[in-house]
C-alpha cells in the first residue's frame, strides 16, 4: 500500500512501513566528531566523523519532512559514575578517561558540552533522546519500551561508529524483532576497513542482521 516504502537497498529491497519506521541516530555528540573529547582521548583523527554530520543532516531534514519518528542516542554516564563499569573506565591506554575533566568538560557525562548533540543535528521537540551507558542503545535504556509504544517495527541506523555504537544497537534491535537498515553513507568509523567490513557482515547471508542503502535510496522511497 502507499503507506510502505519500498528502498533499493542491499542485499535486497527493503520494505518499511513509514508509520511504524523509525530513524535512530547514533551518538552524534560532541564528544565523538569533534576534537578534544572521547574519541581523540582514545588517539583517533576525528575529522571523518566531522565530515559525516551533514550527510546524517541531510538524511535527519528527509525523515522529519516524511512524518518518521526520529530517535537521538548520546553514549553518557552519570555523573557519579555508578552506571560506568570498572572495566569500561580502565579501558584504552588515554591519560584522559571516562568521567575526567576535559577541554569540553567531563569526559563522556551526562549534560556536560562534550555530551551534546552536535547543533546540526540537535533534537526538536517530539523526537525522542536515548542517554546510554554502553555501547547498545538497547541496554539499560527505556528504549524497548518507548518503540513498543510507539508500534515501531522497522529502523532506519545513522551515526558513530559504525562498528562500535552503531553495529552493537543493530544487533541488539535484529535479536528483539526489528527489521533493520544501515545506511551507509550516514554513518562513519575512525576505521575505514572496519566500517566496510561492518555493512559487509551486516547484509551478507541474506540480510543476517539487516540491510543498508545510501541516504539517496532512502530518501527516494519516501518520495
Ligand atoms: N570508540 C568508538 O569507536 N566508539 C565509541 O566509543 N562509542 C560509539 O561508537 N558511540
Amino acid at each position: 500500500d502507499s503507506l510502505t516504502a519500498v528502498a533499493t537497498a542491499q542485499p535486497y529491497p527493503f520494505a518499511f512501513p513509514r508509520g511504524r519506521t523509525a530513524l535512530v541516530i547514533i551518538d552524534m555528540q560532541r564528544d565523538f566528531v569533534e576534537a578534544g573529547g572521547f574519541g581523540e582521548a582514545l588517539g583517533n583523527d576525528v575529522r571523518p566523523l566531522a565530515d559525516l554530520v551533514p550527510n546524517v543532516k541531510r538524511l535527519l531534514e528527509g525523515c522529519r519532512t516524511a512524518g518518521i519518528a526520529v530517535v537521538h542516542t548520546r553514549e553518557a554516564h552519570k555523573p557519579d559514575l555508578s552506571d560506568c563499569p570498572p572495566a569500561k573506565r580502565l579501558r584504552g591506554n588515554s591519560d584522559l578517561r571516562i568521567g575526567d575533566e576535559g577541554p569540553m568538560g567531563r569526559i563522556l557525562i551526562a549534560g556536560e558540552p562534550g555530551n551534546a548533540i552536535v547543533d546540526e543535528l540537535a533534537p526538536i521537540a517530539g523526537e525522542i533522546v536515548i542517554d546510554k551507558p554502553g555501547k547498545g542503545a538497547f541496554y539499560a535504556t527505556g528504549l524497548s519500551e518507548i518503540l513498543g509504544r510507539l508500534g515501531t517495527t522497522h529502523l532506519l541506523f545513522a551515526g558513530v561508529t559504525t562498528e562500535v555504537c552503531v553495529q552493537t544497537t543493530m544487533r541488539e534491535a535484529n535479536d528483539r524483532g526489528f527489521e533493520c537498515l544501515l545506511v551507509e553513507d550516514a554513518t562513519e568509523s575512525y576505521f575505514p576497513a572496519f566500517k566496510q567490513s561492518t555493512l559487509d557482515m551486516i547484509r551478507a547471508q541474506g540480510a543476517i542482521v539487516g540491510w543498508t542503502a545510501t541516504i539517496d535510496e532512502v530518501l527516494a522511497a519516501l518520495q
